[in-house]
């Protein structure tokens, strides 16, 4: 069963950069660059921002792909300009906004990943929740050879799922992974054949929107700050979480639907 999807109104309609459309409650964010292979202008990252903290009533999970044949080519070095350090940090701490009300915003969201993912495009990618990948990804860090220093939170989302180890490897030789490679090493959590990754995206968005909105929240908001605390502390934060999650009627209602043969069991995938 596919959900049809129209563009979105209003103010994501008058984004240029990103091509935005609604199907139920799956929000689809396209960066919408394709003949500068979707480079991370300063305005495609004020429109992706908008985007995420002007979601449609209703939403309740997002995906973001890439339009053309590759996800995202990085910061756009066209922008690349002299700038003190002042104003340089402040360029940063704009792409940490956005990238925050991506990973920190109201509802889960998906990368479909195709091609080069790459720099600001890992650094995109990185702040999503799930990442699906096809065949034809790759993903670098070429800050390294730019004479630069990733910007966009990268330093802190990536060697949470790859490992400090590696993304010094990727920054300092151009090493290059390919799909399969970032899989393994936990840059992707599904990797599927070529052209098939948005298809993948949207269905699991679809099924992540099914969730209880609490359940959801939580593993956003509350998991990643939980890794970083200490023990002690993360296990008070997940008591404190897992207390609101079980006080909601929805999760009453859940319980009981199981308990009452209303609901699916967990079973292995086909
Ligand atoms: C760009 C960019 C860009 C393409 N900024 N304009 N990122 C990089 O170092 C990656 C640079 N890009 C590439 O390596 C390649 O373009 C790709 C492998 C991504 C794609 O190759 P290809 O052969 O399909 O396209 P192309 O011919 O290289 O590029 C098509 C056009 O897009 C061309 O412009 P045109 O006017 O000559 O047609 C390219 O100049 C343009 N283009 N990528 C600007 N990135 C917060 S800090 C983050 C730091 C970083 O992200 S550093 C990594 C930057």
């Amino acid at each position: 069963m596919s959900t049809e999807f129209a563009p979105a109104t209003g103010l994501l309609a008058t984004l240029d950069l990103l091509r935005v459309s609604v199907g139920g409650p799956v929000l689809h964010v396209r960066l919408n660059r394709p003949a500068k292979r979707n480079a991370l202008s300063d305005t495609l990252i004020q429109q992706l921002h908008t985007a995420f903290i002007h979601l449609p009533e209703g939403v309740r999970a997002a995906v973001i792909s890439g339009e053309g044949n590759h996800f995202c080519a990085g910061l756009d070095l066209a922008e690349l300009v002299e700038r003190d350090v002042a104003s340089g940090v402040l360029h940063s701490r704009m792409w940490h906004a956005a990238f925050d009300a991506i990973q920190f915003g109201q509802v889960p969201v998906v990368a479909a990943l195709h091609g080069a993912v790459v720099g600001g495009g890992l650094e995109l990618a990185s702040a999503c929740h799930i990442r699906v990948a096809d065949h034809t990804t790759y993903y670098g860090l070429p800050e390294g050879q730019r004479g630069i220093f990733v910007g966009g939170g990268g330093s802190a989302r990536i060697p949470r799922l790859m490992g400090v180890a590696r993304m010094t490897d990727l920054m300092m030789t151009g090493r290059v992974f390919d799909a399969q490679e970032g899989m393994q090493v936990g840059l992707s959590q599904y990797l599927v054949a070529e052209g098939e990754s948005l298809a993948k995206a949207l269905a699991l968005a679809q099924r992540i929107a099914n969730n209880a909105p609490m359940s959801n929240f939580a593993v956003m908001h509350a998991l990643p700050r939980i890794a970083d605390q200490s023990q002690t502390e993360g296990l008070f934060t997940e008591a404190l979480m897992a207390a609101v999650a079980e006080s909601t009627p929805e999760a009453q209602d859940r319980l009981r639907a199981f308990l009452e043969g209303r609901a699916g069991k967990v079973v292995k995938s086909s």
